[in-house]
């Protein structure tokens, strides 16, 4: 299995020879490892007040009055602020990353459990917590919208009666893809299956719960602003738009971050709270939700209820899909898409399929949950897309009585119809599906896995083998098309080379964990021959990072990687001509070696790039018209998306006697084009595939009747361990990006949206025997039980 191992001429390990790619161990590493990660929490300023936020603790209510009186006399209490004092500053409310409003604190009702009502600034946070409780709220208590399919009920209480002219619980519609078109080849096919798909509410959980420590400084009119976002530059804009104070005086400062997968993308009312807090008492100020606020209160992912359809021929040829999904947003539409896609990049549901016609119908409804709506390694919904596609195409081949491998392999794009547009209108930039799939067969026996199957079915035992296979669409912008209230995405980067050849790179993207100080530093490695050691990468800070619209959607490696491979490029460009100044060759004359360059023809004669920066900055002249320095700043705008692919099997067994299912094995072969550092990128994808074990199997954020969270903790709220997932297996295909000038596309969400249909479909494999077509995730024993029963209970 050969291909399964690194190209010899992109492995090294942390030596110093000036190149770029490889297995390089993270620069971040020794920091976190030596517990010297510097996070929110660990920000404490002289006189630093603390912060916390009272709930509602039901889902749907009117506030009747609020009586602050007791907790302003507790201990250590500074300040107590209701929805009411925020409306006279009119603060009460504000935008949400998708055009809708959301309360910072609750003043005519509250929307959801776990909605901020009031909070309380104290002298530590001790003595905040306790004066929570000391605030009394009357709340008139309403019937909640728990379940999104009766939102639309003409009965249904009507949850937004803040938006002017509201009468019913309808958020918006949103269709992609051809009607008539799809009608047209499902009359005409031969087999139609189709199959509803619930794809739950699950929580991103990330280690480190949501903060801010905010620190105005009423003398020169600056506030910074230590917080856990995954988009810093984005988020001072929002708060000089929403606060009115001037952005030059923000600054905005995401430290280490403990992991964020999404639900550090949106602003939360407790960063609004922290900051008006701190203008008013004029001391820093610090909030840190608990682990419970954090399941309950902030960004959700998922919760779509789908339809989906698929129309082939007899033999196998898949000739459209159709869909229909029901999407519930909460109470606040607090979605983080680019405005055009106000349901994400859902409309890639057409998969890795050369189809003739799709269409996708959708209805976004709110209910009384918390906001959200994309978050937890989706990529802007394509998780739940993929997980369609993926399903149905399973679904097909059980009605077919064709091998699931077989049917997919009949219907891929081919490679020579890359750039390939879908019935959707995505531009896929490249591909080579089949023979990733044929590695992950290969890697996983697939043939040898099928006859063992045969024989365990025969003995009663259940083994299911299930395959998914994707195409991913990361690296938003282009800014024409992409835009997140107004701004456009794309990012920029800057490389300073200093006198002695050690760099600076800042980026305008953040990392949550994904190693971007290595890797970015590899990247600039790569084009430029200085060592990665020698470059030191800055990002997560505003007043020092170029801007730029932040880490989600897997668009670092995609935007910003590009944007430092060009300006280190642009650096290069000019080390060139101050060195044809010191060689005093024309610059034609030059060829660059990773880390020099020489004149043509005369190896000896060269100059590192360590001699340039030096000469830059030197005392020796510089060639006519340049400049001192070497230096560059660039804003890349990418001209479309990546498209990476793979392809995933997974093997499960199941207890007959218990309905548990263990996974035993996961073959992952992953084309994310140019591979920058294959640790990191398996580092990604185990991560991935662990996220995926958790959604298939375990992970729900479920509701009563009422409104009440039934998972606001992680006892309840169940997360994997190692224990709950097998060795990896892992393997790679190289398809480059034609348009990035690497070649590389993102591979950080690839595995959350993989792993799960791939996981389902393997359950609903082993469960044949009993005639079991489908069953919702997350495939709980009691909902596998269920299945093998013949009955289903409503998710
Ligand atoms: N990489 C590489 N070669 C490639 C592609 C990527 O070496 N061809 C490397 C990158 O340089 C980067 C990492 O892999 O160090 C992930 O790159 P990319 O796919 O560009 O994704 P981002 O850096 O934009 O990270 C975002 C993505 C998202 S959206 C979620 S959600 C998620 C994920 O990353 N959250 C994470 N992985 C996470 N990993 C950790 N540890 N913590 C999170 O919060
Ligand atoms: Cu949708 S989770 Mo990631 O894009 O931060």
């Amino acid at each position: 299995m050969t291909a399964v191992h690194e190209r010899v001429d992109t492995f090294h390990d942390n030596d110093q020879k000036p190149v770029g790619y490889g297995r390089m161990l993270r620069k971040e590493d020794p920091r976190f490892l030596r517990g010297r990660g510097r996070y929110v929490d660990d920000v404490q300023l002289p006189g630093m007040l603390h912060l916390a936020i009272l709930r509602s603790p039901v889902a749907h209510a009117r506030i009747v009055g609020i009586d602050t009186s007791a907790a302003e006399a507790s201990p250590g209490v500074k300040a107590v602020v209701t929805g009411a004092m925020l409306a006279q500053q009119n603060l009460a409310w504000m935008p949400t990353l998708s055009n809708d409003v959301q309360a910072v604190l609750a003043t005519d009702k509250v929307r959801f459990q776990g909605q901020e009502v009031a909070f309380v600034v104290a002298e530590d946070r001790y003595a905040a917590r306790d004066a929570l409780e000391l605030i009394d709220v009357e709340y008139d208590v309403l019937d909640p919208v728990i379940d999104a399919r009766r939102a639309l009920a003409p009965d249904a209480p009507l949850i937004r009666d803040d938006l002017d002219g509201k009468t019913n619980n309808h958020c918006f519609d949103w269709e992609t893809g051809d009607e008539a078109a799809t009608e047209a080849v499902f009359a005409r096919a031969d087999v139609v299956v189709s199959q509803d798909l619930v794809y739950p509410r699950v929580h991103p959980a990330p280690m480190e719960t949501c903060g801010a420590v905010a620190d105005y400084d009423s003398v020169d009119g600056k506030l910074r602003l230590w917080s856990t976002t995954q988009a810093p530059h984005a988020h001072r804009t929002l708060y000089a738009i929403v606060a009115g104070l001037p952005e030059h005086k923000i600054q905005v400062i995401s430290p280490d971050i403990g992991g964020g997968f999404g639900n550090k993308v949106p602003i939360y009312p407790g960063y609004v709270c922290a900051i008006v807090a701190s203008i008013v008492t004029g001391k820093p100020v610090k909030w840190m939700e608990d682990r419970s606020e954090n399941l309950i209160s902030t960004g959700f992912a998922r919760d779509y209820i789908m339809r989906g359809e698929i129309a082939a021929t007899r033999d196998g040829r898949i000739l459209g899909i159709r869909t229909n999904v029901l999407a519930d947003h909460g109470a606040f539409n607090g979605t983080a898409a680019p405005v055009k896609y106000p349901a994400g990049f859902f409309g890639v549901f057409t998969g890795s399929y050369d189809i003739e016609a799709a269409y996708c119908k959708m209805t976004a409804v709110y209910t009384n949950k918390a906001p959200g709506g994309v978050a937890y390694a989706c990529s802007f919904r394509i998780t739940e897309a993929v997980y369609l596609v993926e399903r149905i195409v399973d679904c097909l081949a059980d009605e077919l009585g064709m091998d699931p491998a077989e049917l997919r392999l009949k219907n891929f794009i081919q490679p020579e119809q890359f750039p390939y547009t879908t019935k959707t209108g995505w531009v896929y930039d490249s591909g080579n599906y089949e023979p990733t799939m044929r590695l992950a067969m290969e890697m996983a026996g697939y043939d040898e896995l099928r006859r063992e199957q045969a024989e365990k079915r025969a003995r009663g035992e259940l083994m299911g083998i299930g395959i998914a296979f994707f195409t991913e669409a990361v690296g938003a912008g282009p800014r024409k098309d992409m835009d997140i209230l107004g701004l456009g995405m794309a990012d920029g980067c800057e490389l300073r080379v200093h006198p002695t050849g050690k760099a600076v790179v800042r980026l305008s993207v953040q990392s949550q964990g994904q190693g971007h100080e290595t890797t970015f530093a590899q990247i600039v490695a790569e084009e430029i021959g200085i060592p990665p050691a020698d470059i030191e990468v800055l990002h997560g800070d505003t007043d020092n990072t170029p801007f730029g619209l932040g880490t989600y959607g897997s668009r670092s490696t995609p935007v910003s990687g590009a944007a430092a491979a060009l300006v280190a490029r642009k650096v290069r460009d000019k080390a060139r001509i101050i060195a044809s100044g010191m060689l005093e060759v024309s610059v034609a004359d030059l060829e660059w070696e990773k880390g020099a360059f020489h004149v043509a023809g005369d190896p000896g004669r060269s100059v590192t790039i360590q001699d340039i920066a030096l000469r830059a900055h030197g005392a020796g002249d510089l060639p006519e018209g340049i400049e001192g320095g070497l230096e560059a700043q660039i804003c890349y705008n990418p001209s479309n998306l990546t498209y990476p692919h793979g392809a995933y099997i997974c093997v499960v067994d199941i207890d007959p006697g218990t309905a548990q299912v263990t996974v035993r094995r996961f073959i992952a072969v992953d084309d994310c084009g140019t591979r920058i550092n294959p640790m990191i990128i398996e580092g990604q994808v185990h991560g991935g595939l662990t996220d995926g074990v958790g959604m298939a199997l375990m992970e729900m954020i479920a509701f009563d009747e009422d409104g009440n969270c039934l998972g606001a903790s992680l006892m309840d709220y169940l997360i994997p361990t190692s224990l709950e997932v097998p060795d990896w297996e892992t393997g790679f295909t190289v398809t480059p990006s034609p348009h990035h000038p690497i070649g590389a596309k993102g591979v950080g969400e690839s595995a959350t949206v993989g792993s799960p249909p791939a996981i389902v479909n393997a359950v609903i494999d082993a469960l044949k025997p009993f005639g079991v077509r489908h069953a919702d995730m997350p495939l709980t024993p009691s909902r596998v039980w269920d299945a093998m029963r013949g009955q289903a209970r409503p998710p």
